[in-house]
């Protein structure tokens, strides 16, 4: 693995002072000393997650006022993604940026302008990409469509960030040359948004697609039911949402998404390659319901709402038959709507259930789940119970050993990273931060960046790991701008652990790429956490806590 490591490291260096050569006597034949040129602007050390393979040339394409953006004909879904670029770039740019569909068989070496393809080659995977970029086309080719938006997402980063402004910016809008060759380590790379602590609307979770899938972050789970609130309209028990949905952390109005606000974010996602797993948290964390519902109660007594912070003090009636029912009504409607292949059923903290009482929730749960037609997910509290091989473990402790969670990988359930002390967003990063919560931890930057998600916890190791995810609890966390600070810049340090071969995993190299972002933040007005431990590159105006 080091050798491999070292050896890549060689060839890149290699390329790069190549590259260094040929501006130096390119310069010097210009009459100009090589010191007086401004470096070019090189394909190394951009990209977050860094690429798999990064081969950087002296080549440079320049988007012009002529550039053609180019699909096959006949995909109305690479049309979709080259449509999504030419928007994004043409306040900037000024210029028209067609998209053109051509019919004539695009050639990688042959082609100018940029050009999406799709190739019958399935070695690049279903996420995977290849970007060649030379003085006179900018070429991206994947195996399917998500791999063409990956392209995409890695030819914004290579641009300057002005490229994301709103408005036309006079700049040279160069694309440094040379080739990349990319595929994700793992298949699952997330993030989730507590919309029940506090709620956020539709605006808030478009937005977030928007940000975390520029990091080739490909799923969003929602939490849509605590003790404080429950998110989403069910037709069949409408005054979860009438009673439980009307309020939140704090006393505030609350709110919620209807079935047609949801299946909207549902599409937005889809439009961004992002996957959206709902989750309905049970046995505990289930106040809004109990409080919605007497029936749902052991005594048949409805608590009152619930505006604090506390967890664990909650429990649905595991004894009552109507509490499947409402199980079955809630995830049969759930289902409904979410295409995705997951429902994600919570299961942690249930301190008010005895194991006993726990044991039988889950065990009537699960089969739920599977009648509807999808896969479970929780927290890796339920593994405990010796769930079915089909169930997805989310890990969320704070130790790197957990027997129960090492003994399902062993039965063969997989397993989602989201350790407490290195992955909870809603930590504050140092004892200054004024967001956020610490009890698993501080975590700056480099903590957030610095561990393995394919080898961290005792026995969850190589393919038990489904991926990485960082969940944006919202305790304390009121606003968009709130959300942004908590999970820039450390979201895209997770993103990468979840997409770079572990062989690229360098903090030097990491600090570099991250500061980049900076610049693009600032335009785009993330309100990001200005870490000292980045040197953030100039125009970067970091955001406020
Ligand atoms: C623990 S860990 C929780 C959440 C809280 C979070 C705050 C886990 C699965 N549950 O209920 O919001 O800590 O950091």
């Amino acid at each position: 693995m080091r050798m491999a490591l070292s050896g890549q490291r060689l060839r890149r260096v290699t390329v790069v002072v190549a590259a260094l050569l040929t501006i130096g006597s390119a310069s010097a034949a210009s009459g100009m000393s090589a010191s007086a040129a401004s470096a070019p602007p090189s394909m190394a050390n951009r990209v977050v997650p860094e690429p798999a393979v990064v081969q950087p040339s002296s080549a440079q394409y320049r988007i012009t006022a002529g550039t053609t953006i180019n699909v096959q004909s006949g995909s109305a879904e690479t049309t979709a993604i080259a449509t999504g670029l030419a928007s994004l770039l043409r306040p900037s740019t000024g210029f028209a940026l067609p998209v053109v569909n051509s019919s004539l068989q695009l050639h990688r070496r042959t082609t100018h302008g940029i050009t999406l393809m799709l190739s019958g080659s399935s070695n690049l995977g279903p996420e995977g990409y290849q970007l060649d970029v030379t003085n006179s086309a900018v070429v991206i080719v994947a195996a399917q469509n998500a791999g063409l938006f990956y392209g995409v997402q890695t030819l914004r980063q290579l641009l300057p960030a002005a490229a994301d402004a709103r408005t036309r910016q006079s700049v040279q809008w160069i694309v440094p040359g040379g080739h990349i060759s990319d595929q994700p380590r793992f298949p699952y790379r997330g993030a989730m948004l507590d919309v029940s602590r506090h709620f956020f609307g539709v605006p808030v979770v478009e937005r977030l697609i928007d940000e975390i899938s520029l990091y080739k972050v490909n799923t969003l789970h929602l939490h849509l039911s605590d003790d404080q609130g429950w998110r989403i309209a069910i037709a069949s028990w409408p005054n979860l949402t009438i009673h439980g949905g009307s309020t939140e952390v704090g006393g505030d109005a609350g709110g919620f998404f209807t079935q047609a606000q949801y299946m909207q974010i549902v599409a937005y996602a889809k439009a961004h390659y992002v996957t959206i797993v709902p989750e309905i948290d049970g046995p505990g964390h289930t106040n809004a319901a109990l409080s919605s519902y007497a029936q749902l109660n052991c005594n048949n007594v409805a608590p009152p709402l619930y505006t604090g912070t506390d967890v664990g003090f909650s429990s649905l009636c595991v004894s009552k038959s109507v509490t499947y029912q409402f199980e079955q009504d809630v995830l049969t409607e759930l289902a409904n709507i979410t295409p995705g292949p997951y429902l994600h059923i919570g299961g942690d903290e249930a301190q008010s259930t005895s194991l006993a009482d726990y044991t039988t929730f889950e065990s009537k749960e699960l089969p739920i789940v599977a009648a509807v037609g999808k896969t479970p997910i929780g927290w890796h509290d339920v593994t405990k119970i010796n769930p079915p091989t089909s169930f997805i473990a989310q890990f969320w402790g704070t130790t790197t050993t957990d027997t129960a969670t090492a003994a399902a990988a062993a039965r063969g359930n997989k397993v989602i990273m989201s350790p407490a002390n290195k992955a909870y967003l809603d930590m504050m990063y140092t004892p200054a931060t004024k967001l956020g919560q610490n009890w698993a931890a501080y975590i700056e930057v480099k903590d957030a960046y610095s561990w393995d998600p394919g080898n961290y916890l005792t026995g969850v190791t190589g393919s038990s790991v489904l991926g990485v995810e960082g969940p944006i609890w919202s305790e304390t966390l009121l606003n968009m701008a709130n959300i942004e600070f908590m999970a820039f810049p450390r979201l895209p340090a997770l993103a990468e652990l979840g997409w770079s071969p572990e062989s690229t995993h360098n903090w030097a190299s990491f600090q570099a790429r991250l500061g980049a972002q900076g610049p693009r933040w600032t335009v785009e007005g993330v309100n990001f956490y200005a870490s000292p431990q980045i040197p953030w590159a100039p125009g970067t105006k970091g955001g406020v806590d």
